[in-house]
C-alpha cells in the first residue's frame, strides 16, 4: 500500500483545500435558471425572449440591485418614482443602476461586487463607465453554448431549476412541449407555493384546470390534488417538491387546518411514495414594499418547531430545509442533529453575504460535520452562477482550512484524499445521496 503524506502545516492544508474545491464539480441545488428551450434574453436590445435570463442588462437589473438603487435615488420628490422606473426599458433601467451604483459610487455591496466578479471572470474589464462595450460582447454569445462556458467557469455540473406550476407563462410552455426541460445540464423542481400560501385560490385553479377539487376538501379533493401533483412530477421529471413559506408557517397549525390537511393527507403521502424530498424555504415575507415588485420582499424569524414536528411525524419523508433569518440558523442546525431525514442547505437570499456564509458554514461544520449542503446559488440570471460560486467557494475554503488546521493540531492525520472526499460530500454527493435515500 502506498502511504499518503499527511498535511501537517496550514499552508499545505490551505492549498489542498483550494485545489479540492476547484476540482470538485458542484451540483447547484436551487436556482431560477432555465434550459434554452424556455427561450432566452436576446442581444442586441436585451429583450426578454423567454425565461432564461442572461447577459449584462439582466445582471445589472437583478432585483437585489433594484432594491439598492432605490436607496440612492429614492422614490420620492427629487428622486425617481417606482412607476417611472418600471416604465423604462430594460436597458434604460440597467443604465440608471450602473450610473448610480457602479460609476458614481464604489460598488461595494455583495450584489454589486458580484457583477464585477462575473465580468472579470468572463475576461472583461469591470471598469467601464458605460454598459455598451459589455452589450457588444454579450451580443456575440449564443445562449446555448454560453451555458457551457458559464458552468465551466462556475465549476457547476448540474443546475437545478425552480419550476412554478402556478405560473401561467411557464405552465403553458410545459404543456406545449413536455421536453422543454430536457437538457442534461438541468434538473426540474416542482414549485407549488400557492397550495400552502393560499389553499382556497389554489384549489379553485385546479378546478379550472379540470380537477375535481373543492376548498373544503370534500368529495374527491384529496385524490384529485394527488393526481395533479403526480401529473406534474412526471411531466417535469422533478427531483423534489419546493415551497417558499412565510415566517408564520407552523405545523401543526390550529389556525390553518387546511394547510395541515394538505400536508398530512396529500403532500407527505405523495412525496413518501415517490421518495422525493420536500424543500421548505422558510421565512420570506412577500411584498412588504409591493411597489418594488420582486425586490420588495423581506425576511422574518420563523418557527423551527414546525420543521421538528414534520421530521418527527413523517419519518418516511425527507426534508430539505433552508431558513431566511440568521436568528433561525442555530436552532435549525440542532434540529438536524436530531433527524436524519432533515438536510439543511444553503445560505439563502439575504444570507448569501460573506459574513453570514462564513458564520453559518463554521457553525454547521461544528454541529453537523460534513452532513449538510453548504450552499446553493439561487441564481436568477445564468451568469450569476460564476460569482455566487466564486465567492462562496473562497469562504468555504477558508472555513475548511481552519477546521483541518485545528484537527492537525490535535495530532490527527489529515490526508489530501480525505479532504477531497469531504469536499465531494459537501458540494455534490450529499444532495445526490439524499435524493436517492
Ligand atoms: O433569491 C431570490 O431571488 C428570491 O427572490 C426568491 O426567488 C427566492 O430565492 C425563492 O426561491 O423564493
Ligand atoms: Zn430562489
Amino acid at each position: 500500500m502506498i502511504s499518503t503524506p499527511f498535511l501537517a502545516d496550514r499552508a499545505s492544508i490551505s492549498r489542498c483545500v483550494s485545489d479540492a474545491l476547484t476540482a470538485q464539480p458542484i451540483t447547484d441545488i436551487h436556482t431560477h435558471c432555465y434550459t434554452p428551450k424556455f427561450g432566452a434574453t436576446r442581444y442586441p436590445g436585451a429583450k426578454r425572449g423567454g425565461l432564461l435570463l442572461w447577459g449584462i442588462d439582466e445582471l445589472v437589473t437583478y432585483h437585489y440591485l433594484i432594491a439598492e438603487v432605490f436607496r440612492i435615488v429614492p422614490a420620492m420628490k427629487g428622486g425617481l418614482s417606482y412607476e417611472a422606473f418600471w416604465k423604462m426599458g430594460r436597458q434604460e433601467q440597467a443604465d440608471h443602476i450602473w450610473k448610480h451604483l457602479f460609476v458614481e459610487r464604489t460598488p461595494i455591496s455583495e450584489a454589486c461586487r458580484g457583477v464585477l466578479t462575473t465580468l472579470s471572470r468572463l475576461g472583461l474589464d469591470p471598469n467601464e463607465k458605460s454598459l455598451e462595450p459589455y452589450r457588444r460582447w454579450f451580443a456575440q454569445q449564443d445562449p446555448d453554448t454560453y451555458i457551457d462556458r458559464v458552468m465551466e467557469l462556475a465549476g457547476v455540473d448540474q443546475i437545478t431549476m425552480t419550476n412554478p406550476v402556478f405560473d401561467d407563462e411557464e405552465r403553458a410552455m410545459w404543456e406545449k412541449d413536455p421536453a422543454v426541460g430536457d437538457d442534461p445540464r438541468f434538473r426540474a423542481v416542482l414549485r407549488i407555493d400557492p397550495l400552502l400560501r393560499d389553499w382556497p385560490a389554489a384549489a379553485g385553479k385546479l378546478a379550472e384546470w379540470g380537477y375535481e377539487t373543492r376548498p373544503d376538501f370534500s368529495g374527491k379533493t384529496v385524490d384529485e390534488v394527488k393526481r395533479f401533483l403526480g401529473h406534474w412530477l412526471d411531466r417535469q421529471k422533478a427531483v423534489y417538491v419546493a415551497m417558499s413559506l412565510p415566517p408564520q408557517f407552523r405545523y401543526p397549525d390550529p389556525d390553518n387546518p387546511d394547510g395541515d390537511r394538505f400536508i398530512r393527507d396529500i403532500l407527505m403521502p405523495i412525496c413518501a411514495e415517490r421518495g422525493l424530498p420536500w424543500a421548505m424555504m422558510i421565512g420570506s415575507r412577500l411584498g412588504v414594499n409591493p411597489a418594488l415588485r420582486d425586490a420588495g420582499d423581506m425576511v422574518g424569524k420563523a418557527d423551527v418547531g414546525a420543521v421538528v414536528n414534520l421530521c418527527r411525524d413523517f419519518p418516511d419523508n425527507k426534508f430539505l430545509v433552508t431558513m431566511l433569518s440568521r436568528e433561525n440558523q442555530h436552532e435549525l442546525c440542532v434540529a438536524a442533529r436530531k433527524f436524519g431525514n432533515l438536510m439543511v442547505f444553503g445560505c439563502w437570499w439575504f444570507l448569501n453575504n460573506p459574513v453570514l456564509i462564513e458564520e453559518m458554514t463554521r457553525m454547521r461544520l461544528e454541529l453537523l460535520g460534513t452532513s449538510f449542503i453548504p450552499q446553493h446559488s439561487d441564481a436568477r440570471i445564468l451568469d450569476q452562477l460564476i460569482y455566487k460560486w466564486d465567492h462562496s467557494r473562497r469562504i468555504i475554503a477558508r472555513v475548511l482550512t481552519d477546521k483541518y488546521a485545528d484537527l492537525a493540531e490535535s495530532g490527527f492525520h489529515i490526508t489530501a484524499d480525505a479532504v477531497r472526499q469531504d469536499v465531494a460530500r459537501l458540494m455534490h454527493r450529499n444532495f445526490h445521496d439524499f435524493l436517492k435515500l
